[in-house]
């Protein structure tokens, strides 16, 4: 594009996250997809960690909890303004308080909040949360515009039994009101599936009670980050003005071809997806290059 064209700040999205050095997920995908989408990141670490905490042992864990606020104070300082705000991966009900604040602090009729309530996978709940946690996303959540959920975290949002699917479509529309009654605008729920063959994701809009399946060949197996990878190319999508229906179908193909990166280079589940070859994909996709 000529130079001549370009105006003003890139979209600017607040990605609050947590750094893990090893194992690629949260912070460590979300700044690089974003970024690749063309949008300004601006990184409030949560928390640092030599490894993420699924597969680790002996990790280190700095929390930052207590850094937040003058983080957020000093941004608006600066005046920041932001098109998104992005949650995901949070250590504690405490720092989850600390982000609803800075929701409260930096939310605008131009901003959308984009919430993944981080809590677990296959229908339990990863090591380092307990009830306490559950209650304080299900709190957080109803300040979303868009809700990024797997099944896992739907259920205990729900407070129902995990169920590992397939699912009917009737099951997914209830699933998908329920946690709509919970306050978000949006709703994009992955890992779901209508037969043992395929997975993908189901969107709902609680505006126009509107659901849209997006499902794609499964690929046997459990990989780590996944979630991390789904939200922010939704979310990438979603900024650059894709609709909900259509973001969903683009993080699910992309998604799937981290994946299909990932049998192929035959790397330990534990450190993450490819996503980085599929970065030219997607900014091909976005009409970027
Ligand atoms: O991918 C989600 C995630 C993010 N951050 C940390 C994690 C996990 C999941 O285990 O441990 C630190």
């Amino acid at each position: 594009m000529a130079l001549e064209k370009l105006h003003g700040p890139l979209p600017r999205v607040a990605a609050i996250h947590d750094i893990s050095g090893f194992g690629k997920c949260s912070m460590t995908v979300a700044l690089p997809i974003l970024s690749a989408a063309g949008l300004e990141v601006c990184c409030m670490p949560t928390a640092v960690l030599s490894t993420h905490t699924g597969g680790f042992e002996g990790f280190t864990y700095r929390d930052l909890t207590e850094d937040l606020p003058a983080f957020a104070a000093h941004w608006k300082s600066l005046d920041l303004k932001f098109s998104a705000i992005y949650s995901g991966f949070l250590g504690s009900p405490q720092q989850v308080a600390t982000v609803s604040a800075f929701i409260d602090d930096f939310n605008s009729p131009d901003t959308l909040v984009y919430i993944d309530p981080v809590m677990g996978d296959r229908g339990v709940l990863y090591s380092v949360f307990d009830d306490a946690m559950v209650r304080g996303m299900r709190e957080l959540c109803k300040k979303a515009d868009v809700l990024l959920p797997n099944m896992t975290e739907a259920a205990f949002l729900l407070d129902v039994p995990y169920d590992e699917g397939p699912y009917t479509e009737d099951g997914l529309l209830k699933i998908l009101k329920a946690l709509a009654d919970m306050g978000p605008k949006k709703i994009v729920l992955t890992g779901v599936s209508l037969d043992v063959d395929t997975v993908g994701a189901a969107c709902y809009d609680a505006k126009t009670g509107e659901m849209s399946l997006s499902t794609e060949a499964n690929v046997p197996g459990q990989f780590h980050g996944t979630g991390d990878v789904f939200a922010s190319f939704c979310l990438a999508a979603l900024e650059r003005g894709m609709t909900l229906k259509d973001a969903s179908a683009f993080a699910v193909a992309l998604t799937r071809q981290c994946i299909l990166r990932t049998v192929a280079r035959d790397t330990p589940r534990r450190e993450g997806v490819d996503f980085e070859g599929v970065l030219p994909e997607m900014m091909v996709r976005l009409g970027l290059v």
